[in-house]
């Protein structure tokens, strides 16, 4: 059976929804930082440290990106991503690349812009910076919604699990969605998923939704 291994409120949420979606059978292990909650077990399957990890046969899968493919490859029935080789399939690495290169990285300077420097005005003007690259992202999103039930479509993907994950993350910061309603919609159809709703309530998230 898969180990995964997850922290409530980070990245890895992505990859809960997706085990979820796909209905394949892992034993989840809970990481808190703060609860100091299993770090030996996870510092063990991985030495980065950092969740998600995903752990068979004795060897661990990191990066998010890599773990949702795997996890989408190994229920083809779901659809979870669009065919290899395709042009549609292209597209749903270049969202994911997206989420995670790009839109991932750009919240790190608003929870934690003291890694950086301890000067208070500085981070201030940081998260200034970083809060209008943002909000530039959600509007192409959300333009990118337009139309669509899911980012690739019809189908909901892991792809949508990814996004709908990050996105969340503006509940914890400044930043509001009101303005960008394609978005405001997608989140809730995301939201309501019973999959989704298994796996918010298993992180006690389930107040996580963005306004
Ligand atoms: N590029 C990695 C990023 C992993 C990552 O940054 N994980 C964070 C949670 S979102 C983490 O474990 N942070 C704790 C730490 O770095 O100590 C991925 O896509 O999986």
């Amino acid at each position: 059976m898969l180990t995964f291994f997850y922290s409530t409120q980070t990245c890895s949420t992505a990859i809960h929804i997706a085990l979820e979606e796909a209905e394949i059978p892992f034993r989840g292990v809970e990481v808190s930082w703060k609860r100091k909650l299993n770090l030996a077990e996870l510092e063990a399957a991985s030495p980065l440290g950092q969740v998600p990890v995903l752990v068979k046969d004795g060897q661990a899968l990191v990066q998010s990106i890599a773990i949702l493919e795997y996890v989408a490859n190994q229920a083809p029935a779901k659809n979870l991503l669009p065919a290899a080789g395709t042009w549609e399939r292209s597209q749903a690495m270049s969202w994911l690349s997206f989420i995670g290169s790009d839109f991932q990285k750009s919240f790190l300077p608003m929870f934690m812009a003291s890694r950086w420097t301890t000067d208070t005005a500085v981070q201030l003007e940081v998260k200034k910076t970083v809060m209008a690259g943002i909000d530039k992202h959600l509007a192409y999103i959300n333009q990118s919604l337009a139309g669509k039930d899911y980012i690739m479509g019809k189908q909901f993907t892991v792809v949508d699990a990814f996004l709908f994950t990050i996105v969340g993350w503006c509940k914890w910061s400044e930043i509001k969605i009101g303005n960008h309603p394609n978005l405001v919609a997608y989140l809730q159809r995301i939201y309501d998923r019973p999959a989704v709703q298994k796996v918010l309530a298993k992180e006690e998230m389930l107040d996580f939704i963005p306004s």
